[in-house]
């Protein structure tokens, strides 16, 4: 029996503001953080349900906005392997943030419960945390009392970074299982990421010291919670620490501020020496940007696809060094804002491994597979996260710093079962079997990225300048198009073309060439009311007018 009376009275406490339509985007819901009460207490509500859908399951519920301004807020919830919410659900979730009465609300959870055959009898558990933004704790208040009304079997997390309650999530659910994850306490977490991180640098040459930006977000704790467990494995400069001074979060620093405006961070232009490497993390701390500067002082970005491309090409490496080539397929998912350099490196990397590979076994390797797969899917994590999970070890990075890499079940058993005919192979299948520990599985965890790059730095002696030299990026541009309706704006292709308004694309196309490596596609935003443009070329002036030549087609 669903709890109405205390519900309903809970409820009135929480009433949705008129004339605001919620949307459960692909970031959950995200909107100004004084709007979002009646919303925290819904999903709080929701969450529980989809709890006891799933048996019971602990299901997690993170408040942040992530990397937009510090007024913003938002609600995300997690499933139980760690994973965003299905789909069904997030219709679930924008109708009953849309209900405008207690009365509503409680005749739709009553019809929910109906449809989806929800079985009340069974238990609730959730576990949820919060970024550092000033509306947090309220808005956590708000969650409680969703989670009291219903009865849910709630654990507060506190303040933490969004990966590591999806860590959380996922870990609780497997604990006593084969397939257990790790411990869900934060010293678990950061114990299983820097233990694996010194097995896979054990005998590297020391890297130099990394300056790291935490956008003045909760990146900042576990960018200091996690340096005594390095040690002297190594050392962290954490700068934009100060997540108490209002206003700061996120503001002229950060992942997403670098990646926009292609620019140092100006609290790090006396900081950064040149050849001296440094990243950034967004306000949750799932995003990481690197960039250095060269001799001459010059600012390099190494956005998302750098990542992909050094991450990709040195697990393709391993397979081959540990003997498992041909067995684990390593594939790697983009969507369309990938450089198209990255796409074209990217699909050349198999291949010439291969064929220095072929001048000594030319017969026997013909057949197989020739290129790394690289597949373009829409915008938007749960894409590329569920295109990923379709290769043995599937690599995925948004150009925004986004990412991470799955290893399927399958592979974890062979990397654990295989066994290595010389000194070299267990070497490389030790260094796999550490990377299935270091990176974040559930998510793109920031600072599970980072100590990714990190072990490809030192096992490359790569600085900052040999990285950025696997591919040189072509200059693009986005631009940002306010239209009366996006929602006109239809696409086809993972977005790469447009099929609405008519007509539009074949004006698109026709630009297109007249420019010299021209590309250039338009969609809507899923986060914001806007229509977005890309344009890249050779030439970053061509690029630019490219891109703002079809923004005026757009407007
Ligand atoms: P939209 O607003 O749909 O373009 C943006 C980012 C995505 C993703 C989502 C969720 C760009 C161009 N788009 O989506 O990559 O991160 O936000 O946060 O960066
Ligand atoms: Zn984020």
């Amino acid at each position: 029996q669903l709890p109405v009376e205390s519900i309903s009275k809970l409820s009135e406490l929480h009433p949705k503001p008129n004339h605001i339509r919620f949307q459960y985007g692909t970031a959950g819901f995200r909107t100004l953080g004084n709007v979002l009460d009646s919303v925290l207490f819904r999903v709080g509500i929701l969450a529980a349900l989809r709890s006891k859908r799933l048996d019971g399951k602990t299901i997690g519920v993170m408040v942040t906005a992530s990397h937009n301004p510090e007024h913003d807020n938002g609600v995300k919830l997690v499933d139980p392997r760690g994973e965003m919410l299905e789909a069904a659900w997030e219709v679930h979730a924008t109708s009953l943030a849309n209900a405008a009465t207690t009365s509503d609300f409680v005749e739709q959870l009553e019809a929910l419960i109906r449809s989806a055959k929800i079985d009340l009898s069974k238990p609730a558990r959730v576990v949820y945390a919060r970024d550092t933004r000033p509306s947090g704790p309220a808005l956590v208040a708000a969650l409680e009392d969703g989670f009291k009304a219903i009865g849910a079997d709630a654990r507060n997390a506190g303040v933490t970074t969004t990966p590591i309650l999806h860590y959380f999530v996922r870990s609780i659910n497997t604990k006593g299982t084969k397939n257990e994850y790790g411990e869900d306490s934060e010293d678990g977490y950061f114990t299983k990421l820097s233990s694996a991180f010194k097995k896979l640098v054990t005998g590297k040459p020391q890297l130099p010291p990394l300056v790291v930006d935490c956008a003045n977000g909760v990146g900042a704790e576990g960018i200091s919670k996690i340096s005594p467990y390095l040690g002297e494995s190594l050392t962290l400069i954490p700068h934009n620490t100060a997540t108490t001074t209002p206003g700061a979060l996120n503001n002229a620093c950060g992942a997403d501020y670098v990646k926009t405006s292609q620019k140092l961070p100006p609290s790090l232009a006396s900081v950064l020496k040149p050849g001296q490497r440094a990243c950034s993390l967004d306000g949750d701390a799932d995003r990481l940007i690197y960039y250095y500067l060269d001799d001459r002082g010059q600012f390099h970005m190494l956005d998302g696809d750098k990542i992909a491309a050094l991450v990709a090409a040195f697990i393709v490496e391993l397979v081959k060094s540990a003997g498992l080539e041909g067995e684990i397929q390593v594939g790697v998912v983009q969507t369309a804002y990938a450089n198209g350099s990255s796409t074209k490196y990217l699909a050349e990397v198999r291949s010439t491994h291969l064929f220095v590979y072929r001048m000594r076994d030319r017969v026997d390797r013909l057949s197989s597979p020739q290129r790394l797969p690289v597949r373009c899917v829409p915008t938007g994590v749960k894409h590329l996260h569920h295109a990923a999970e379709h290769f043995a070890v599937g690599v995925y990075f948004e150009a925004n710093g986004h990412g991470t890499a799955l290893f399927s079940p399958e592979t974890q058993e062979k990397l654990e079962s295989h066994e290595p005919t010389t000194p070299a192979q267990s070497t490389a299948l030790n260094h796999l079997l550490s990377l299935t520990r270091l990176i974040n599985q559930t998510v793109g965890d920031a600072i599970s990225d980072m100590l990714l790059v990190e072990t490809v730095l030192a096992h490359k002696s790569y600085s900052g300048l040999e990285w950025d030299s696997l591919y040189v990026d072509l200059p693009n541009r986005l631009v940002k198009v306010v239209v009366v309706d996006r929602h006109a704006f239809k696409t086809e292709d993972a977005e790469r073309r447009l099929v609405s308004p008519k007509g539009l694309q074949a004006k698109i196309d026709d630009l297109v060439k007249r420019y010299d490596g021209g590309r250039s596609f338009v969609r809507p935003s899923g986060t914001e009311d806007v229509v977005r443009v890309y344009g890249e070329a050779v030439i970053k002036s061509q690029a630019d007018e490219l891109a703002f030549r079809v923004a005026g087609l757009v407007y």
